[in-house]
């Protein structure tokens, strides 16, 4: 029914071909050293039947590098996906920071981010229950600024010195290196059910949060309190927020586990996918500001991590776009050599004391030292500069400048340069905080509250998103298997909420704890909740499925599937087999997909299109219809025209009523249906594309999460 999958095996190629043209040199193949090679398909040998020699430089030039090729992978964020963009923003932010790349909306400052999963190894899948890394390298006029976030606003610890028990305790069990890529087993459970400050983001990593349906669908926070700096020097406190443009959008758990089996790079494909196809992600920075002297007007330590500052009490106030247009060409060379750093600030960006912060300040800078083998990483491509670098560093592993003159400051031989930059404003210079306080080690008593906030999430979810919480502790927690760790995890839990507690024991076998009342802390936040992060209802890059078979409307469907494609949705004709399908006026259609190397996992939504008489063979295939039913149970839009409303009464057993009204559209929980044979209506189309930009439709019986 169309001709893309050759198209994209054409851009391919295409892409090849222009990667060669790069190429200034052309020409042969050589050895490092720049030698020609004129055979590389067999060794150097003492005969046809020989040793291999020693001398075979080539050979052993191939393979020296080859056991080379590996770099350590990060001890957490391993597995990521990367892509290059521009920030702009709104309006000079003069008035609270200095830093030069927000002052001026018509200056774009390029920009690198990388998304990743934390627990599992680089080749583990993408659709784990896991935290997201959202890290932005700006390239801006005056150096380099990493805001190195996640898609959660808050964190395990509160001190950056548990991060080594808090990785431990979450990453594959010692013993065995499982699971991979997962959070249910003791460890982690241990150690969460004896240190209650981990709950908040616990809680976090239960909701559908941790399962986004696309990197382009998430949010992303600076966690941290940061602090801004003006051209006065005077302070504001400021938390970082990036808000997706195409809304908030997540899997059901039940999909998650089946996609990381069909499509274990889900969420890097899709990225990928989107920006080859011209659809850029976007992103909206906004900031939650507060005044140096309200530093203590909150029920809260602004320096504790493990806090949100609720969007009700200080508004996110929008300050810039964020666009990513390029993928990389070269995973290893850009996504894998990235060298984001907390400590990568630029004048007018500042620190705050939260310990988390201070550590992570100290622990980037050594995490790349072993990663990338030496000082001199930031001369790699991706990780360089833009603004002029004028140090007197030198030598160390792979020093690729060849840098002239002296090396010591002062100097007066080198005419003294560099020079220190003066007092006109340009260089950084520290916010002047001003401390004293005697050496301890001792939490601060503003960060003991490890529970009201963790009542405020769980008070503003909706409904679904609580079931939802609910059946991840049970499946993380039904997998501990020493009882003593769930019993107390749920014992956490009662001082969160009792009906939680309740809910969570009775799934897992532990006895249900006294005093099942609702929590003690009532308040809640709307903008907590995925029900208030829906987008801009647009159906842009969403994945419709069109299940067809021999004696197809072929007219309908191609009228179906340009109004979705006018949508900017992507459309692919599923059928038995690859090649065609013969359409109900006997002409050949091409199919984009053969349905047994497909999945309902892979698609938004599901159309079925009629024949002008007869129900198409469709209902005949078993991979068609579990397809259906897939689709249905993790509660995507289901579209059916004509006689392919025969089809869908399939899906009654798994509790679809098909609805009795005689009216030819009918749009109930998702399921869109249209009697009438022929082109698609109007009326039917705009109750489908509502359905798909819906997302997921939770009450309809059963969802399976
Ligand atoms: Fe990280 N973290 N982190 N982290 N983190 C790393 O740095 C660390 C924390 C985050 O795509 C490492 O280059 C400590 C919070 C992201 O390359 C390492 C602590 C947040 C990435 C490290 C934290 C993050 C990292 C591993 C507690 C969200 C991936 C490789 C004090 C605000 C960046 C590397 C990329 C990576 C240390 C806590 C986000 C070991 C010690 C909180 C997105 O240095």
């Amino acid at each position: 029914m169309s001709d893309e999958t050759a198209d994209t095996g054409d851009r391919k190629q295409q892409q090849r071909e222009a990667f060669r043209a790069d190429d200034p040199a052309g020409g042969p193949l050589t050895t490092d050293q720049g030698v020609t090679v004129d055979h590389t398909d067999d060794s150097l040998a003492a005969g046809e039947r020989g040793p291999t020699l020693m001398e075979d430089f080539h050979f052993r030039e191939k393979l020296t590098h080859f056991d080379h090729e590996r770099i350590p992978e990060r001890v957490v964020h391993a597995r990521g996906a990367g892509a290059y963009g521009y920030f702009e923003p709104y309006e000079s932010c003069a008035e609270f920071t200095r830093a030069a790349f927000l002052q001026d909306p018509t200056v774009r400052t390029p920009v690198f981010v990388r998304f990743s999963t934390v627990q599992g190894p680089r080749g583990s899948a993408d659709t784990v229950r896991d935290v997201r890394g959202f890290a932005t390298k700006f390239y801006t006029s005056e150096g380099n600024y990493d805001l190195v976030g996640n898609n959660f606003p808050v964190f395990f610890i509160q001190d950056g010195i548990k991060f080594p028990d808090f990785v431990h305790a979450v990453k594959p069990e010692p013993h065995n290196d499982i699971p991979t890529g997962a959070s249910a087993h003791d460890t982690l459970w241990d150690f969460v059910s004896l240190q209650p400050e981990t709950l908040h983001a616990i809680m976090w990593l239960m909701s559908d949060r941790a399962i986004p349906r696309s990197y382009r669908m998430m949010q992303g926070f600076g966690v941290h309190t940061f602090r801004f700096v003006n051209a006065e020097g005077r302070g504001t406190f400021v938390k970082f927020h990036w808000k997706p443009k195409l809304g908030v959008h997540s899997l059901v758990w039940d999909e998650a586990q089946e996609c990381q089996g069909r499509n274990p790079d889900f969420n890097r494909g899709d990225l990928w996918d989107a920006i080859e196809a011209g659809e850029y992600p976007e992103w909206e920075l906004g900031v939650q500001l507060v005044p140096e002297e309200d530093e203590f007007a909150f029920d809260f330590d602004l320096l504790d991590a493990t806090k949100i500052i609720p969007e009700e009490q200080v508004p996110v106030r929008p300050i810039g776009r964020m666009v990513l247009d390029r993928n990389p060409e070269n995973f290893f060379a850009e996504t894998e050599q990235v060298a984001f750093h907390t400590a990568n600030v630029v004048p007018g960006i500042d620190f705050t004391n939260d310990p988390l912060l201070q550590a992570r300040n100290f622990s980037y800078l050594d995490t790349q030292l072993i990663r990338l083998g030496g000082p001199n990483f930031t001369q790699i491509p991706v990780n360089r500069p833009l603004a002029p670098v004028r140090t007197n560093q030198r030598d160390g592993y792979h020093q690729s400048a060849v840098h002239k003159g002296t090396n010591y400051f002062p100097n007066s031989l080198g005419g003294g340069c560099p020079a220190h930059a003066g007092v006109d404003g340009q260089a950084y210079t520290h916010y002047a905080e001003r401390v004293d306080g005697a050496k301890i080690r001792k939490r601060s008593e503003s960060f003991k509250d490890h529970y009201s906030q963790v009542a405020l999430f769980w008070n503003s979810m909706a409904d679904w998103e609580k079931q939802h919480i609910v059946a991840a502790f049970r499946f993380e927690l039904g997998k501990v298997e020493a009882r003593t760790v769930r019993a107390r995890t749920v014992e956490q839990l009662t001082k969160v909420d009792g009906e939680l507690a309740a809910e969570v024991a009775r799934g897992i076998g532990v006895p249900e704890p006294d005093g099942t009342a609702p929590g003690t802390y009532k308040s809640a936040s709307p903008a907590l909740s995925l029900e208030s992060l829906r987008g801009d209802g647009s159906i842009r890059t969403r994945q419709i499925a069109v299940l067809v078979a021999d004696g197809v409307d072929a007219e309908q469907v191609t009228s179906v599937r340009e109004a979705l494609a006018a949508e900017g949705a992507i459309v692919e004709a599923l059928a038995a087999r690859d090649g065609t399908v013969q359409g109900s006026d006997g002409e050949q259609y091409m199919v984009d997909r053969a349905l047994p190397t497909v999945a309902s996992v892979l698609y938004d939504a599901v159309l079925l299109p009629g024949g002008p008489t007869d129900t198409p063979s469709t209902a005949g295939d078993q991979d068609a219809m579990r397809l259906l039913r897939d689709a249905y149970r993790h509660g995507k839009p289901v579209g059916a025209i004509g006689s392919g409303v025969g089809i869908v009464s399939a899906l009654e057993p798994e509790g679809l009523r098909l609805s009795t009204e005689f009216h030819t559209v009918v749009a109930d929980h998702g399921v869109v249906t249209d009697t009438s044979p022929g082109a698609a209506s109007e009326e039917f189309l705009r109750a489908f594309v509502g359905a798909i930009a819906e997302h997921r439709f939770w009450q309809r019986p059963p969802v399976r999460c």
